[in-house]
C-alpha cells in the first residue's frame, strides 16, 4: 500500500540537480547532487544526454530551512583522467579530510570511480591524478561501517557499463545475463585506510528474493539496475537501489554489510523522468528520502530536480512505499 501522506518538496530552483547523496556532516546536512546540463547531446539508451561536467555541494542547518549553494567543488577540467559525464558521487568524512567519489567517462569513454579531497565538506575538491585501481561502471556510494572502516558500493548497468564486467575484469561483448540466468549484482568492497583505493577486489552484493533464490536477470522489477545506497536503522542493512527500465527504488535487508540481502519492497513508486535515483539519511532524529525527478524541466529526462521527504518505518522495519508522484 502507497503512503500518500507523504509529500515531497523540491530543494534547488536555480540549477537541475540529480542523483542527491546527504550526509550530517558538522551538524549540517550535506547534499551533493549531480548537476544536470542542456548540453545538447541527443537522448539515447547510453544516457550520453547525461552530460554532466561539474558538482556543486548544499548545505541546510535545518531540513525546512534555507539551503546553501556551496559553487562548484569540482570540474571535469580538473580531474586529469576524466573526459565527460560527470555522473552520480558520494562524500565521506575520514580523520576530519572530506573524500568526493564520483563517476566519469575517462579519455576511452570508459566510466570509472573517482577520489578527489578536500580539508571542508563544502569543498573545492582536489582530484587524484587518476581513477581508483581496478575502479569501473559508476554510481559510487561510501558507508562507513562504525568503529570498522569505510565501504564503498557501486555499479550500475546499460549506460553504466557493468554488463561489460565479469570478476572483476573487461570482457569482450559484455551484455546483461539472459532472463533466467542471475542478474547481474552491485558490487561492494572495503576501502584502503588512506581512503583513495580499494581494499580488496570488489565483491558481489547478492540479493535473494523470498524463496531463497537470486534475483534473475529477467526479473526487471527487482533486479539491480544502478543507483546503490546503504544505510542502518535498528542494527539492520538496507541496501536501497533503482531497478532502472521499470524506474522503481527497492530495498533489500541483510545482517551482514556484505550480504547477502534479501530483497523487502518499493521504496518509490516511478517519477516522472527516466531515472529514480536516491539517498536515505537521519537528520535531527527524522529519516528522509532525498531524490529527484523531471516534472520541474517539463519532463525532459536530461534536467532533473532534487526533492526530499520524510520517510517512514513500518514496527516491524519495512519502509513505508512513497509515490513518486507525491
Ligand atoms: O545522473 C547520471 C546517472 O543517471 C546516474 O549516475 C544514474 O544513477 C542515473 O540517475
Amino acid at each position: 500500500m502507497i503512503d500518500m501522506r507523504m509529500k515531497s518538496r523540491y530543494l534547488v530552483k536555480d540549477l537541475y540537480t540529480a542523483d542527491p547523496s546527504a550526509h550530517v556532516f558538522e551538524e549540517k546536512l550535506f547534499i551533493y547532487p549531480s548537476h544536470d546540463i542542456e548540453s545538447g547531446v541527443p537522448e539515447n539508451d547510453n544516457g550520453d544526454h547525461f552530460n554532466m561536467r561539474d558538482y556543486h555541494a548544499y548545505s541546510m542547518d535545518d531540513i525546512n530551512g534555507e539551503i546553501t549553494d556551496h559553487g562548484v567543488i569540482l570540474d571535469v577540467d580538473d580531474v586529469p583522467w576524466a573526459s565527460r559525464q560527470m555522473w552520480d558521487s558520494d562524500v565521506a568524512c575520514k580523520d576530519g579530510k572530506y573524500y568526493l567519489y564520483f563517476s566519469a567517462k575517462d579519455k576511452n569513454d570508459v566510466f570509472h570511480l573517482g577520489v578527489a579531497v578536500s580539508d571542508t565538506p563544502e569543498g573545492p575538491f582536489k582530484a587524484q591524478t587518476h581513477p581508483m585501481m581496478g575502479s569501473y561502471s559508476i554510481d559510487p556510494c561510501v558507508y562507513e561501517n562504525e568503529g570498522e572502516g569505510h565501504y564503498i558500493f557501486f555499479g550500475g548497468i546499460w549506460g553504466g557499463q557493468l554488463q561489460r564486467y565479469r570478476d572483476n575484469n573487461a570482457i569482450e561483448c559484455g551484455a546483461e545475463p539472459a532472463d533466467i540466468e542471475d542478474a547481474l549484482c552491485p558490487k561492494v568492497a572495503r576501502l584502503s585506510d588512506d581512503m583513495l583505493e580499494f581494499a580488496e577486489a570488489p565483491k558481489d552484493l547478492l540479493i535473494y528474493n523470498e524463496n531463497g533464490e537470486l534475483l534473475r536477470a529477467g526479473d526487471h522489477d527487482r533486479r539491480f539496475f544502478e543507483a546503490s545506497w546503504l544505510h542502518q536503522y535498528k542494527g539492520k542493512y538496507y541496501f536501497s537501489y533503482s531497478t532502472g527500465n521499470t524506474h522503481k527504488l527497492c530495498y533489500a535487508i541483510s545482517d551482514n554489510l556484505y550480504g547477502p540481502y534479501t530483497y523487502q519492497g518499493v521504496i518509490l513508486t516511478p517519477v516522472v523522468g527516466w531515472t529514480i535515483h536516491h539517498s536515505i539519511c537521519e537528520f535531527k532524529g527524522k529519516w528522509y528520502l532525498f531524490h529527484h525527478d523531471s516534472v520541474p524541466s517539463g519532463g525532459k529526462t536530461w534536467l532533473r530536480s532534487m526533492k526530499v521527504q520524510e520517510l517512514e518505518y513500518t514496527e516491524d522495519g519495512k519502509i513505508m512505499t512513497m509515490d513518486g508522484m507525491g
